[in-house]
């Protein structure tokens, strides 16, 4: 592959800025060979807990051109699952990325340290899962935020990066940012699906998802345009000191290069996955790759968060 499309996240070197966001396609071994063997630059597996899980009752995961709904409520095969392969994906020379989420604070703590003992490359830690019911998302509790990954990050020989959700304030980001940068968090994914989302059925007269009164987190196309401002403000007020994953809307070679100029490193797919399926990568890296040769690009990172003033 081109080199022109190498990026980096910590000292982990990624061949091309795409990676799946997390929860998309990253379940089973098979799914997670699957994405390995697709054109993408590292893999994010999906969430996991302490436990297996089931999820919650499905229909649970509605999606369509322009965007994606789902309350998933996160089913996975439980972090002993996980870390009985991990050591057989190494295999694809890729950066493995572990994402985690504990219902309380030292479930996070447990988590983190059974990662850090393992051949995972990095860990996600999961603060913005919107299905949850009966239970708040953790992110919107800044202190705790911090806090938590603080104590993950002191304890850890692995690269940490946090998964957050949209803000609706410009000071709850420049706090955040500001303290992200002062502990040192390795890289941040922005955004997670945006909370309560709804679509409703007009012919059946219905929801399209069942848990959670229908309502669940969106993602897709129609979310770009407030990932993107997430990802620059992170970018602005933490002066360019953190490394960022842009997840909302990526669809073609365009989209990258527009997070790529609003601050972001590399970039996740999620509803363009379930879309268009894992050749997507390959695209939006041809894509991509045209552009930096018709900008004249000489490597990626020059361009980060390079967007100019109007
Ligand atoms: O499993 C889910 O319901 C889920 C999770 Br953990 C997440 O972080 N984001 C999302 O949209 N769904």
């Amino acid at each position: 592959m081109d080199k022109l499309l190498q990026t980096k996240i910590g000292n982990l070197i990624l061949k091309t800025p795409l990676l799946n966001a997390s929860g998309v396609w990253c379940t089973t071994k098979k799914e997670l060979e699957e994405l390995l063997k697709a054109d993408t630059g590292a893999v994010v597996f999906k969430t996991m807990t302490i436990n297996p899980r089931q999820g919650n009752p499905k229909p649970r995961l509605y999606f369509e051109k322009n965007f994606s709904l789902n309350s998933m409520g996160l089913p996975n095969l439980g972090v002993d699952y996980y870390l009985s392969i991990v050591d057989d994906l190494k295999k694809f020379k890729k950066p493995l990325i572990a994402s985690i989420a504990g219902f309380k604070e030292e479930e996070f703590y447990f988590l983190a340290e059974k990662i850090n003992k393992s051949s995972f490359d990095a860990i996600e830690v999961n603060l913005s899962c919107p299905n949850l019911e009966g239970k708040g998302i953790f992110a919107y509790d800044l202190k705790k935020s911090v806090s938590i990954l603080k104590n993950i990050k002191k304890k850890s020989s692995k690269l940490v990066g946090v998964k957050l959700p949209p803000y609706n304030q410009r000071g709850e980001i420049k706090e955040l940012a500001e303290r992200l940068v002062e502990i040192k968090v390795d890289f941040v994914t922005l955004i997670n699906s945006l909370p309560l989302g709804m679509e409703i059925d007009w012919q059946k007269e219905s929801f399209v998802i069942k848990p959670n009164l229908g309502i669940g987190g969106l993602g897709g196309k129609v979310i770009k345009p407030l990932a993107l401002a997430q990802v620059y403000l992170f970018n602005y007020f933490s002066q360019g000191k953190l490394t960022i994953i842009g997840v909302g809307g990526v669809n073609k070679g365009e989209d990258v290069y527009q997070y790529i100029l609003a601050g972001a490193s590399a970039v996740g797919l999620g509803t363009s996955i379930l879309n268009q399926g894992l050749k997507i990568f390959k695209k939006i890296n041809q894509q991509l790759a045209k552009i930096f040769k018709e900008k004249k690009v000489n490597n990626l990172k020059e361009k980060i968060g390079q967007i100019k003033q109007l």
